[in-house]
């Protein structure tokens, strides 16, 4: 470093190296090349920043110029993970940064690592979020994300004595040099107050909503570049701030805490993102994050709207959409709703024509519990207004279902936005279907199940509404970044036109065949078996053999994911091997990894029971060349972009009709994983794309699941299959929790009940006879080699790309 400052200025610098040292020296002002590496990252992302800004203004200024309709995509989660990697891939400028970092004696993975995960998402929902971002600014469309700036994301996850214990994510410590506060652009947020009628000057009845409690919305952008395109779209994160600093009569009265009382209340509503995934019921706090996000992104694409057009809104609807990412931010429905007409002064026909127009909305989900609903009490009284609105969308679309089927008040009760009972509440995905033009599920078995399931009546209603839209991930960071051995021979053999065209990775089936391309496919992976074995003795000194087989089930641990049923292999595994039955068995390295939500016993009780078969497998001499088994903590983006390329075997083994979709399964089979999996959510187009032969299928299919369950027994099962029969044995004399007496008997009874939903028992014979067949596979380095290269040439259909010029043509563009 000091080499540097006697060097400047030295006629010509490169840019970035210029750049680089510009930042270090005056932005952030350090001479000393021992300062910490967190500076060299700061003025890194300050230079790269500095390089994204005139092709930020230009992607803005040319969607005004043209007249381009714009997308708004709303979502409380956006997992965004590391930024740098990626921006350095898009903008092409890995090299000349990684030579202008070598200066300050240091390598570029070591000024990436100082980067921490931006966890503002909790699992497959926010990361698929984040996905599109990248793929929308690739193909240089016009889309905005809209989302929330939490105080701390997804939480921290450490194992103590095999439990899970969660600390805070305080991820914006050192700030987030990313993004650019833009104060001129705070909203106000309403909440509480009532609603007041009065005439307008034409004598027409109209409402306002008066005597509210106001929050400010501060936005906060972050640039999305695209792939070597020069678009760069945003990310508009809003934080919540009180209308006042503090109430200063009450400070003026001594009474201090109560002077920031409001404040602090205000704040609250960005502090935390809720960590779960598939429930979140009734919480007030949640209810204002999904209102204030709804309400301040609204307000934004409205305030623009005005500033170019005037209150003329008959071209509003061809110039903007909004994507509801799941049912989180559909009260946007009433909102604009209220919006249009109290403060834009439309009639209610022209602003539903309006808002029906622009809305669209997705479904993640088939879990009931996960399909939120608000109760109209609570409604009201923090958003009366908008109880109104809803109301009488309610009253109009019951009108239309009533003409439609006359006397059929039992469909109206069904299809009713409001529940009614004791306890009257709000159905958000009835909001969402009623208020938007299209309604898609994310993957084909998912749509399916939604129009003829949960969603029946209303396909019955709206067919034309109903689409599906295959979920994808972004081949930029989850191969040609977090896969760069696999990037580097890609491109070789096939030329590097599939970073921006997945579907040219067809062209690798050609040498699916040859030895020689086989042989440096598997040293790829090998390397890779190398990192993720190095990250596995580091975090959990267990040692992983790269000859055995990497088995992994990496993902939100929820019952229905059957974290379980892998363990229950697992344990098997160990019976055999005990037993001396390993005939066929190949060497497995078994890694599990995921978060279980804070309140989720079960959820928590299955990570200690992985943990403690591990650590009994793992201390076992007689079993080492066998099997080894790790709980990795803290699952996150990073962690799976070390994981998923040194993955050999891809864990999908949800109960059949659970899973929307998957994601992870789509980022192993990039990275030429195998997958193991029932035929749920968007394994069954992955096993089309792949071929059957290539795909291990087991399980029962989501309406066998329907069907057996009518008449489940599982001890019958248990009584009549002596392998399972041996694995509960193990579990029930407590052969894991030897000091822990009975801390397993919550799982033992949910195996053995015949109301279990998730039917571990019933597909435990079908998936253990398939990890046979697994075995035998992997024993032949010829067909295994040539299972993985086909899957990674399977993959593109699976790119984000592909997915959003779906949503493009089919929603947003039709
Ligand atoms: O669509 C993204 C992702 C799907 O891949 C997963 O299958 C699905 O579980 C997830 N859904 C959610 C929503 N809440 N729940 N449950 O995270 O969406």
């Amino acid at each position: 470093m000091k080499q540097i400052i006697k060097q400047h200025p030295s006629p010509p610098l490169d840019p970035i190296r210029d750049s680089l040292q510009r930042h270090y020296l005056f932005t952030l002002g350090r001479d000393d090349p021992s300062c910490s590496r967190h500076y060299l990252y700061s003025a890194l992302v300050s230079t790269i920043r500095e390089r994204l800004i005139t092709d930020w203004r230009n992607t803005r200024e040319r969607q005004v110029q043209e007249g381009l309709k714009t997308i708004n995509y709303l979502s409380l989660e956006f997992l965004m993970g590391r930024s740098l990697n990626n921006a350095l891939l898009n903008l092409d400028i890995e090299d000349p940064v990684r030579v202008a970092v070598a200066e300050y004696a240091c390598e570029l993975e070591e000024v990436e690592d100082e980067e921490v995960d931006a966890g503002l998402g909790n699992g497959g929902l926010g990361r698929l979020a984040a996905c599109f971002l990248d793929s929308c600014a690739s193909l240089g469309l016009p889309v905005v994300g809209y989302g929330i700036r939490y105080q701390y994301g997804m939480f921290h996850q450490k194992i103590e004595n095999g439990y899970q214990v969660e600390s805070p994510d305080l991820w914006l410590r050192n700030g987030n040099p990313w993004e650019i506060e833009c104060p001129e652009h705070t909203r106000r947020v309403r909440f509480f107050g009532h609603t007041d009628y009065y005439r307008d000057s034409h004598g027409a009845l109209r409402a306002r909503w008066v005597d509210t409690h106001d929050v400010l919305a501060v936005p906060y952008d972050v640039p999305i570049p695209g792939y070597r395109n020069s678009t760069v779209n945003t990310l508009r994160l809003w934080k919540a701030e009180a209308t006042d600093e503090f109430d200063l009569e009450e400070f003026n009265a001594g009474s201090y805490t109560d002077a920031v009382e409001a404040k602090n209340q205000a704040e609250q509503i960005t502090m935390v993102l809720y960590p779960n995934d598939a429930s979140e019921q009734g919480k007030e706090l949640r209810l204002r994050q999904q209102y204030f996000l709804a309400s301040a992104s609204l307000q934004d694409v409205l305030h623009r709207w005005v500033r170019q057009y005037g209150n003329e809104f008959g071209e509003f609807a061809a110039k903007n959409g909004f994507q509801l990412n799941d049912t989180h931010p559909t009260v946007a429905v009433a909102e604009l709703m209220r919006l249009l007409m109290d403060e834009h002064g439309l009639g209610w026909e022209e602003a539903w024509e309006i808002t029906g127009h622009t809305m669209a909305y997705t479904n993640h989900t088939l879990l009931p519990e996960a399909l939120e609903v608000w109760s109209v009490e609570l409604f009201g009284q923090l958003l009366p207004r908008l109880l109104d609105i809803i109301y009488e969308i309610n009253a109009r679309f019951l009108g239309q279902v009533a003409a439609r089927w006359p006397g059929d008040s039992e469909r109206q009760r069904r299809m009713s936005i409001i529940e009614e009972g004791d306890h009257p509440r709000i159905r958000m995905a009835y909001l969402g279907i009623v208020g938007s033009h299209s309604v898609n599920g994310v993957a084909a078995l998912h749509t399916e199940l939604l129009k003829q399931g949960l969603f029946r009546d209303f396909f019955e209603f709206y067919p034309e509404k109903f689409n599906n839209k295959t979920n994808g991930v972004t081949p930029r960071r989850w191969l040609a970044h977090c896969n760069k051995g696999l990037k580097s021979l890609l491109d070789e053999t096939i030329g590097d036109g599939w970073l921006a065209d997945l579907g040219q990775l067809q062209r690798l089936r050609e040498h699916a065949d040859d030895p020689a391309f086989a042989e440096r496919f598997m040293a790829v992976k090998r390397d890779n078996k190398d990192r993720l074995a190095a990250l596995v003795k580091h975090e959990c000194d267990v040692s992983f053999g790269l000859d055995m087989m990497f088995d992994v089930q990496v993902k939100r641990i929820h019952e229905y994911k059957r974290q379980l049923l892998n363990i229950l292999h697992v344990i098997h595994l160990y019976d055999r091997i005990l037993r001396g039955d390993t005939t066929g068995l190949a060497p497995r390295c078994v890694l599990f990894g995921g978060k279980a939500a804070p309140g989720y016993a079960m959820a928590k009780l299955i990570i200690k029971l992985i943990g403690n078969v591990a650590r009994v497998v793992n201390r076992d001499p007689r079993v080492a060349d066998w099997l080894r088994v790790v709980f990795l903590p803290d699952y996150r983006v990073t962690a799976m972009e070390a994981i998923c390329p040194g993955t050999d075997l891809s864990e999908q083994i949800s109960t059949a009709g659970k899973e929307a979709s998957g994601t992870g399964n789509m980022k192993f089979m990039m990275n030429g994983a195998v997958t193991i999996g029932t035929l749920d959510g968007a394994n069954i187009e992955i096993r089309e794309a792949v071929g059957e032969e290539n795909f291990f299928l087991f399980g029962l299919s989501a309406n066998e699941v329907e069907e057996t369950r009518k008449a489940y027994r599982p001890d019958d099962i248990i009584e009549t299959d002596a392998d399972l029969a041996r694995v509960m044995d193990l579990l029930q004399c407590g052969h894991f929790n030897l000091l822990e007496a009975g801390i397993f008997e919550p799982i033992i009874a949910a195996v053995r009940s015949p109301g279990d939903p998730w039917m571990t028992a019933a597909d435990f014979r079908s998936y253990i006879d398939c990890q046979r067949r697994v075995d035998s596979a992997f024993a032949d380095g010829g067909r295994w080699s040539r299972m993985s290269i086909l899957n990674t040439a399977a993959s593109g259909r699976f790119s984000s790309d592909r997915t959003i010029a779906e949503y493009r043509d089919d929603i947003w563009f039709k």
